[in-house]
Order: C-alpha cells, then structure tokens, then sequence
C-alpha cells in the first residue's frame, strides 16, 4: 500500500554535509519526495515533535541538539513507505545499526543518528500534519 511517512535529516546531517547522500539512498530506493524543507526549529517546535519524549531523561540534551542548527524535512511516499525508510535508517543507536543501513554506515552515537522517519502510520499523520500543515 502507498504511504507518506514524515523524515528528518537532523543537523548533524547538515553539519556533516550528508544531506546528498541520505537523499540519494532514499531516492535510489525508489521512494518519491513529496515535500521539502530547511528549517531551524525552536524548542516548541521540538517539544510537540517529541512529544512522546518530553518527560524522558534523554529529552533535554535531544531538545538541544534538535535545535542546534538547520534540519531538513521531507515528506517520502512509496509502497509501504513507513517500514522501508525505518529500515534504511537502521536501528536508533548508530553504533549498534547494521553495516548497510544509514545509521549503521554513517552514526557512531544514540542520540545525533542522522535521521528521523515516522513509526507507524498513526506517527506519520501528525507528524506530516505538524511538520506540512499544507500535506496534514
Ligand atoms: P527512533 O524512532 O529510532 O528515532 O528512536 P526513538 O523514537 O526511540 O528515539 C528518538 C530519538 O531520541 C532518537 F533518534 C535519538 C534520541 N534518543 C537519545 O538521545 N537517547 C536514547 O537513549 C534514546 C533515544
């Protein structure tokens, strides 16, 4: 089934110059890009993304890492996009994350992991509506 499912290249992408290759990998996977932005958020901004977070004891250094500097937001849609993307990126904790994965290939932290992609499709509604109000 064709889905959307929300994604971030987080600023450590940005800063690593990586946003290329994260998109060449979703491109070359043949999923589509419907929407994209360069953003810099605030800590609302984060706290309503995280918002299943925001009470966790890693939550503060995330916040401030999520606001540290541009991140780039798209809007991927293919078939069964949700699962696939979340397999590309690979598990949370780079070190850990499979050799071949974007996570596994290019992270060596828990917490600046490169990207974000929606885990479900009931994620993927509000975040899409959240991040592209216009797409929501
Ligand atoms: P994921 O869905 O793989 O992005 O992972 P989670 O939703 O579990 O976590 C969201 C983000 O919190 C991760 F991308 C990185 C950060 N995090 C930490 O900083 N420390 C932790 O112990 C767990 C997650």
């Amino acid at each position: 089934m064709t889905q959307r499912t929300l994604v971030l290249l987080k600023p450590d992408a940005v800063r690593r110059g990586l946003v290329g290759q994260v998109l060449s990998r979703f491109e070359a996977k043949g999923l589509t890009i419907v929407a994209l932005e360069h953003r810099t958020i605030d800590g609302e901004m984060a706290d309503r993304h995280y918002a299943e977070h925001v009470e966790r004891d890693f939550y503060p250094p995330l916040r401030a890492f999520a606001t540290s500097g541009p991140l780039v937001a798209l809007v991927l849609e293919g078939d069964e996009a949700i699962e696939v993307v979340r397999g590309l990126n690979g598990a949370t904790d780079g070190r850990k994350a499979a050799p071949g994965t974007i996570r596994g290939d290019l992270s060596l932290s828990n917490r600046e992991n490169l990207v974000h992609a929606s885990d479900s499709p009931e994620s993927a509604a509000r975040e899409i509506a959240l991040w592209f109000p216009a797409l929501g």
